[in-house]
C-alpha cells in the first residue's frame, strides 16, 4: 500500500475528496480502504466531490481546426487509404483534452470524412445516428434506408439509428464533409450493434426527393404513422436554410445572445431533429458581436460562410469558411461577425433537455 501523503493523491484524488474528511487520520485508514477494495469496495467519502461536482467540470477544452491546416492532412489520407480498405476515410476532431478519446466534447463524435471521385463507403447499419455537414464538393449522394440524396455544401443530412446508409462519389472531385455521431453516448449506456450489409451497396427502392415531397412541405401524409423519433427529413438542404435565415433577417431583429439562431425540426412532432443531436443555423449580421451565453451542452461549431471571431473562455479564436471550433460546457462564450457569417451547430441538448438536465446562463438577464 502506498503511503497516503503521495504528490498522485494531491493531484488526482483530491479533487474529489470530501472538505471535512482529515487527511492526517487518512493514513489511519489505509489498511481498511484496502481489505474494502479487495471485495469490491471503495469509500464514497474519498471520491464523492468528484462524481458530483458544483459545476460543469468539462474535460474538453475550447479548441479550433482551421480547414486549411487540416484538409492537406484529408488528401494526404486519400493517398495512403482507399475508402474501401478504411471503410469511412475519417480524420477525427480530436479535442486536445481528450487525447486517444474519437471526442470533440465528453459526449461527441467529430470527424472529416473525404470520398474521392468513383470511390463507395459500403452499407452499414449501427445504432448511433450520425449527421453529416456538407463541406466542399458537389454531387456525392448517400443513400438512407433505400433512397438516395445528393449533397451540396451546406447540407445537413441526416442518418438515423439502424438504418442501412452508404455513399457514392459520382462527381469528379473530392467531396468532403463533418461527421457528427452520438456514438459515445450509445456506448454510455452499452446500447451499440452494428451490421455490415452483404453488398456493398444497399439496394435504393424509393426515388430521390421521396423523403422531402413527404415531410418538406409542412404537410404529411394522412394516416402516416412514424414510429422513429428522427425527422423523416433527411435532407435540410442549404439553399433553404440560407434563404430562411437571410428573410429573417429582413425584419426582425437580432437576438443579444443568438443573432438569428434557427433550430433544425422534425415535421412530425415540431421537436429537434435527431433525438440525440441538436441542430441549428446561426446567421451573425457583420459587425454584430452576440452577448456572452452559456449552457451545460457543449458545442460544435462549423462555419459556413463569413468570418468573425469567438472569444470561448479565456482564448479567442479568429475563424473563416470551413474552420470548426468547440465550446465546451458551462465556458461562456461570445461571437463576432466581420462579414455576415453563417455557423452550423450540434451540441446534445436534446437528450440533455429530456433528462432535465440542460441549463442556460444568458449574460445580463
Ligand atoms: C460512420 O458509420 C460513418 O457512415 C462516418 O459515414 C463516421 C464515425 C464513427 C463510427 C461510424 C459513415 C463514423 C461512422
Amino acid at each position: 500500500m502506498k503511503p497516503d501523503n503521495s504528490a498522485h493523491r494531491e493531484a488526482g484524488v483530491l479533487a474529489g475528496i470530501v472538505p471535512s474528511v482529515n487527511l492526517a487520520a487518512e493514513a489511519g485508514r489505509m489498511d481498511f480502504y484496502e481489505r474494502a477494495r479487495s471485495r469490491n469496495l471503495a469509500p464514497l467519502w474519498r471520491v464523492l466531490h468528484g462524481l458530483v461536482t458544483d459545476r460543469p467540470a468539462p474535460r474538453c477544452v475550447p479548441a479550433m481546426w482551421r480547414y486549411a491546416e487540416v484538409r492537406p492532412y484529408l488528401m494526404e489520407a486519400c493517398q495512403l487509404i482507399s475508402t474501401g480498405e478504411a471503410e469511412r476515410r475519417v480524420m477525427v476532431l480530436e479535442n486536445p483534452g481528450l487525447p486517444g478519446e474519437s471526442r470533440i466534447t465528453q459526449s461527441l463524435f467529430a470527424g472529416l470524412q473525404i470520398i474521392l471521385p468513383g470511390e463507395i463507403a459500403p452499407a452499414h447499419k449501427h445504432v448511433a445516428s450520425a449527421l453529416r455537414f456538407i463541406i466542399e464538393g458537389h454531387k456525392a449522394y448517400t443513400a438512407v434506408a433505400g433512397e438516395r440524396t445528393m449533397m451540396e455544401p451546406g447540407d445537413f443530412v441526416i442518418t438515423p439509428s439502424m438504418t442501412w446508409h452508404d455513399h457514392g462519389n459520382e462527381s469528379d472531385a473530392p467531396m468532403v464533409w463533418l461527421d457528427g455521431l452520438d456514438m459515445h453516448i450509445v456506448n454510455l449506456m452499452c446500447a451499440s450493434f452494428r451490421e455490415g450489409y452483404p453488398g456493398k451497396v444497399h439496394p435504393l427502392d424509393r426515388p430521390e426527393g421521396a423523403a422531402m415531397a413527404e415531410a418538406g412541405h409542412n404537410l404529411l401524409p394522412v394516416d402516416q404513422v412514424y414510429a422513429s423519433q428522427t425527422s423523416p427529413i433527411f435532407n435540410y438542404p442549404y439553399k433553404r436554410t440560407r434563404e430562411a435565415l437571410d428573410q429573417l433577417a429582413r425584419f426582425r431583429a437580432a437576438d443579444a445572445w443568438h443573432a438569428y439562431k434557427m433550430k433544425y425540426i422534425n415535421p412530425v412532432n415540431g421537436g429537434w431533429a435527431m433525438p440525440t443531436l441538436s441542430t441549428w443555423m446561426q446567421l451573425i449580421p457583420r459587425g454584430f458581436n452576440t452577448a456572452s451565453y452559456r449552457s451545460t451542452d457543449s458545442a460544435v461549431f462549423t462555419v459556413v460562410e463569413g468570418t468573425g471571431s469567438s472569444k470561448i473562455g479565456a482564448e479567442t479564436f479568429d475563424w473563416g469558411p470551413h474552420d470548426i471550433f468547440v465550446a465546451p460546457s458551462w465556458v461562456a462564450h461570445e461571437h463576432t461577425a466581420s462579414s455576415d457569417a453563417v455557423v452550423f451547430i450540434y451540441s446534445d441538448r436534446v437528450v440533455q433537455e429530456k433528462l432535465d438536465f440542460w441549463r442556460e446562463e444568458k449574460a445580463g438577464v
